[in-house]
């Protein structure tokens, strides 16, 4: 069978219809005398249930923003069981859409549309569509009332959803999780968004959302990286969702969900955008980092103070204050001689520790006495150009500047050699990880740009150093891809410096402080189309130059501009925020959307914050947060005061909690990002991905679940020692008493929590695998035996795994996949234990126990073994059962309950 085809004409609230077009915004041009379209000569292909048919305008044209296009091809394939894949596109000219080799488009098992559990029936005349779960029958999307629209620059499709409609997603952005469904404009455009105001567009774009119902989850994904605005408002009792587009074509992904299990359509999308990479072990240790530190001196002390201290660094990073006149690939020879930078890599690598250093993709335009960068830039042609094949200029820190193109055909081998020379193990500095941004692109420079130079002077870039160098024999460390053209353009007749629609961009114009939109790829495309793409390019193009330096590692790069499926290829952290409350409690959000939604897991925000002087006590509280960021990095802007953690001793002591907590987890969030890397699987979500049919939590952002079993609940309010939870109907475990806590579906008032604590519960049914203890590295983290903890469910059982491998390796040698299982009175720990790391299950803590377990046995191997020993404790009811055996086979704890 085919799409089912709906056959009546028009919908009955006309009266309704009008209304809703009433609150057109201010300056956006009347829709709704736009005709729509008829559908004509539907063709199911052979053996197939994919359709196409043409789409013929069905009236007078309304021209909104420029001519309807008269004649339309629509295409409608099954992708599988979960995917219907829409298209809608131009048939007389080759428009331009997201390349292939930017983002691969998944494979179309092309099944049975009877088979699939959604459907898309349609109505011709005026054509329309619906998606329905075919399980529920339930319309998940419906165009009915609202005709498509599809001018040269210009195009809307625009559904139907049931009022205050919960949807996810649309981001960068800094507003609630939940999206506010009234008067709320959601714009796609990458966009340089120092202090990331809220309801505006930030430096990255993915064009999907979830929405959840009672009768399940659901996602919309459209492939496009053109600008766009998408539209959310209330009228006649629903919500609309609308999309309006300048450019592209209409490629629409629907993913059916699950009615019961929300985490299933972030797996989903991840067939469509891919799966996030692995990441190093090491990159979930503790960052530190500043724009403003001064010279290799300061460095070497913050390493110094970190250690004398005892609080753990894993990496140390330095912002573009290393680099010579802010250009990249170079080193200053006063402030950060590459002899010294080679000196602090050495240390910290001698101590298990690593470092990292940003990377811009803006290149310093001609400088007097020859920059090396720019000039194989020139010689291999790769910087983005104006349409009269001039460079195409911006301003960025060190002044003037060219930007690379990456659609380049030879971009990939030069990004890769400049990494090669100035990273060079031997001759260079020898980074373990890569930072890149400014990548929207971002430049300083108002839109039109006439004089960049006068810009840059007024700007004073690149700014004087404010102290004089340090004697370059200071003491330290005393006491201790290629791009082929694939699209034709008819880019002359568009207007592309003055689009009929221009997308709300809080910049101003589109080409405000970044490349223009006329600027010209290699291969011709144009920044008007591509530019949304320009971070996740850099990011892909880094990734390559990291595994040419260093084949067999996981690369570990961060980036701030993102697109849909950077998290295959990178991590990101939220951008430049400020030391706020406001922003301490909004970085959930954006760390859910990243991790639950745009699968780009490895995700934080700056601890303490970036922008203004940060305080004590918000650095604190961010500091035990950040611990259950997946990235976690203290990160500072350069006219503020320091904010390490060791500079007061309320900071120090939440940090050397939080990371203590953090570092003994580090296997399960391990666990959850081989897991993620595997299927898609959040490695953080939202209280409702795990209590879906529980309305209270469907709007819950300031609490959240760190890989799917352990719920954070931080204190939100300045000043506050207490905070507000929502418990749902189940039983927790509070991480530190261990002691059993029934939630009721209720908010519970925590109190007393002192300004290093942070509330943190195991949600039971789960068996958490964690470490005895911390350390301060994380390979020292790795050689600590294990101790798993019981949590059971209310009926008493529990499960986990655990995820064992060499931490680094592209290609693993070996690798143990550890479940555990828990039934009342037995622990058996099942699966494979090829990697061997010497270590052992040193204990088995049960909560939730009315009394000791008595006549504990270990079997291995069919040989029981007696239990060293067993402490219960009766006030939490939990008891820590000494097991002490090697971690490398199966093995079952049984005890009388
Ligand atoms: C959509 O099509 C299916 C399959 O033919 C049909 O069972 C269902 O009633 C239709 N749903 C709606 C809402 O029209
Ligand atoms: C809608 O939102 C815009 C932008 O935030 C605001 O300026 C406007 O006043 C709002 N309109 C209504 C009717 O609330
Ligand atoms: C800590 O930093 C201070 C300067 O801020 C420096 O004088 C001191 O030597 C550092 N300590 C260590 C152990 O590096
Ligand atoms: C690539 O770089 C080489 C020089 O390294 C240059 O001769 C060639 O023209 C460049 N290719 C393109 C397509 O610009
Ligand atoms: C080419 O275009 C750029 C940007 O519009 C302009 O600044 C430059 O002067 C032009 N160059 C020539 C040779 O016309
Ligand atoms: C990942 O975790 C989810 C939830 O625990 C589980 O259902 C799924 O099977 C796991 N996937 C893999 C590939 O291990
Ligand atoms: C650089 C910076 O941080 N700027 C802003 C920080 O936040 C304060 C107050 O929120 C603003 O006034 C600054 O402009």
């Amino acid at each position: 069978m085919s799409l089912t085809k709906r056959m009546f004409k028009f919908n009955v609230l006309a009266l309704c219809f009008s209304v809703a077009q009433a609150t057109v915004l201010q300056g956006a041009r009347d829709v709704s005398a736009c005709p729509g379209y008829n559908l004509d000569n539907v063709v199911q292909a052979a053996g197939s249930d994919t359709i196409t048919g043409d789409l013929i305008i069905a009236g007078e044209s309304c021209n909104a923003y420029g001519d309807d296009i008269k004649r339309l091809s629509l295409s409608v394939t099954y992708e599988d069981e979960n995917r219907i894949h829409l298209k809608i596109w131009d048939p007389s000219e080759t428009r331009y859409e997201v390349p292939e080799s930017v983002l691969p488009r998944p494979t179309s098992k092309d099944v049975p549309a009877d088979s699939a559990k959604i459907t898309l029936n349609y109505t011709d005349n005026p054509f329309s569509f619906q998606v329905v779960r075919r399980s529920t029958n339930e319309i998940l999307f419906d165009t009915t009332r609202h005709p498509l629209i599809f001018e040269p620059q210009y195009w809307r499709v625009k559904t139907d959803l049931p009022a205050h409609a919960n949807i996810y997603g649309l981001g960068e952005h800094t507003d609630p999780f939940r999206l506010p469904t009234h008067n709320h404009t959601r714009t796609l455009w990458s966009r340089d968004a120092f202090g990331i105001p809220p309801g505006t567009n930030l430096y990255g774009n993915h064009p999907i959302y979830f929405e959840h119902r009672k009768g399940g989850t659901h996602g919309v994904f459209l492939l496009n990286s053109n600008g766009m605005d998408i539209k959310l408002e209330e009228s006649c009792g629903r919500t609309t969702l609308e999309y309006n587009v300048i450019g592209g074509i209409i490629d629409l992904y629907f993913l059916a969900g699950s009615e019961t299990s929300p985490a299933e359509v972030a797996r989903q999308y991840s067939e469509v955008v891919g799966k996030p990479a692995e990441i190093p072990y090491w990159s979930l240790g503790f960052h530190q980092c500043r724009y403003g530190y001064r010279d290799f001196v300061k460095l070497a002390h913050v390493i110094g103070n970190y250690s004398a201290v005892g609080i753990p660094l894993e990496t140390m990073w330095t912002d573009i204050d290393y680099m010579h006149e802010r250009k990249i690939f170079t080193a200053d020879s006063e402030y950060f001689p590459v002899s010294r930078l080679r000196e602090i890599v050495d240390y910290l690598h001698a101590h298990d520790q690593r470092y990292i250093l940003m990377v811009d993709p803006a290149v310093g335009y001609q400088t007097k006495e020859g920059y090396p960068t720019y000039d194989r830039g020139v010689r291999d042609d790769i910087f983005l150009k104006n349409p009269n094949g001039s460079y195409h200029l911006g301003v960025v820190w060190p002044g003037v500047t060219v930007y690379p193109d990456w659609f380049h055909p030879n971009i990939t081998e030069y990004w890769n050699n400049e990494f090669k020379l100035f990273f060079n193990p031997e001759t260079g500095i020898d980074i373990d990880g890569a930072w890149i941004d400014m990548n929207e692109p971002a430049s300083f420079c108002s839109y039109p740009c006439l004089d960049p130079y006068a810009k840059a002077r007024q700007r004073n870039f690149p700014p004087p150093r404010l102290t004089p160098p340090p004697k370059p024999d200071t003491p330290i460390f005393t006491p201790d891809n290629t791009f082929t053209a694939q699209y034709g353009n008819n880019l002359e007749r568009r207007s592309i410096l003055d689009p009929p629609y221009e997308p709300f961009n809080a910049a101003g114009p589109l080409s405000e402080r970044t490349a223009h939109v006329n600027v010209v790829h290699q291969n011709g495309l144009v920044e008007y189309d591509t530019h949304n793409l320009y971070g996740t390019m850099m990011s892909s193009a880094t990734r390559q130059a990291m595994l040419a330096r260093r084949p067999d590692e996981r690369p570990f790069i961060i980036t701030r501009s993102t697109f849909a499926g950077a998290g295959h290829h990178v991590g990101k952290w939220l951008g430049d925020n400020l030391s706020t409350w406001a922003q301490y409690r909004f970085s959930i959000a954006g760390m859910l959307n990243m991790a639950s939604i745009f699968q780009v897991p490895m995700v934080g925000s700056d601890v303490c914050g970036f922008g203004g002087d940060t305080t004590v006590q918000l650095c604190a509280r961010w500091a035990t947060l950040g611990a259950f960021n997946p990235f976690f990095r203290n990160h500072n802007d350069e006219p503020y005061a320091d904010q390490e953690f060791y500079l007061w001793p309320l900071t120090t002591e939440a940090a050397k909690h939080g990371i203590d907590i953090r570092y003994r987890l580090l296997d399960y969030i391990y666990t959850a990002f081989h897991n993620g890397s595997l299927d898609g699987s959040p490695v953080l979500s939202p209280l409702w991905f795990r209590y879906p049919s529980d309305e209270n939590t469907w709007g819950i952002d300031l609490q959240f679940l760190y890989g799917d079993s352990i719920l954070v609940s931080p204190v939100t309010e300045e000043g506050s020692t207490s905070v507000d939870i929502y418990l749902p109907d189940d039983i927790f475990y509070d991480f530190e008493t261990l002691a059993p806590v029934r939630g009721r579906g209720e908010k519970v008032t925590l109190t007393d929590i002192s300004f290093v604590d942070i509330p943190v519960h195991i949600v039971g049914g789960s068996v958490i695998p964690s470490r005895e203890s911390s350390a301060m590295t994380t390979t020292a983290v790795r050689a600590q035996d294990f101790n798993f903890i019981v949590a059971p469910d209310l009926a008493g059982n529990a499960e986990g795994s655990l995820y064992v491998d060499d931490g680094i390796s592209l290609i693993q040698d070996a690798t143990s996949e550890i479940f555990m299982s828990y039934t009342p009175g037995k622990l058996a720990v099942t699966g494979s234990f090829d990697y061997t790391s010497g270590v052992k299950l040193a204990s088995v803590t049960v909560l939730g126990l009315l009394q000791a377990p008595a006549n504990v046995v270990v079997n291995r191997d069919g040989s029981l073994l007696g239990v060293l020993s067993v402490n219960f404790n009766v006030e939490s009811g939990s008891a820590v059962i000494t097991v002490n055996q090697d971690l490398d086979r199966e093995l079952t704890v049984t005890f009388d309950v």
